[in-house]
């Protein structure tokens, strides 16, 4: 089986706590290889596109105001099964539930705000992957 690639994102969250190097070392040391990276300050509008599948849920507006906080390090990534596997890296979605071991679950904090400012992205399947690396990197 030829190696997948996935979409990273680390959040404004991650970027302004100064975690992307830390991020990027346990993408790394995991044995993924970066294949592109760019710091971005997401338009609305890819934003949008971005989290389709999430509008009309009452954390859609909070979120998009989230991601547009603050620049964002976008990745191109690869490795065998690497959507899975940044998935398990990252850990689930809330910080207090993520399990220690995980980007989440060791970095991540609950800030007790209406949307989960949760550090890092990771697409969630080779279809999302396909989409979202077309819409961060054409
Ligand atoms: P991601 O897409 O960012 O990798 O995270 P995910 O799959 O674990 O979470 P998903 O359900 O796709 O939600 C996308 C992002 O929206 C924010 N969120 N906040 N109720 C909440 O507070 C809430 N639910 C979702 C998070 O930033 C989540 O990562
Ligand atoms: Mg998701």
């Amino acid at each position: 089986m030829s190696a997948e690639e996935t979409l990273i994102l680390v959040k404004p969250d991650g970027v302004k706590r100064g975690l992307t190097g830390e991020i990027l070392r346990r993408v790394e040391a995991k044995g993924y290889e970066l294949v592109d990276i760019r710091l971005v300050e997401a338009p609305r509008q890819l934003l949008e596109a971005h989290y389709e599948e999430h509008q009309g849920k009452p954390f859609f507006e909070p979120l998009l105001e989230f991601m547009s906080s603050g620049p964002i390090v976008a990745i191109r990534a690869r490795g065998n099964r690497i959507i899975e596997g940044f998935r398990s890296l990252a850990g689930s979605t809330e910080p207090t539930l993520a399990a220690p071991g995980t980007i989440r679950g060791d970095l991540g904090r609950d800030w007790g705000l209406s949307v989960q400012q949760n550090l890092v992205h990771g697409s969630d399947s080779t279809l999302s992957a396909e989409r979202e690396l077309a819409l961060w990197f054409d």
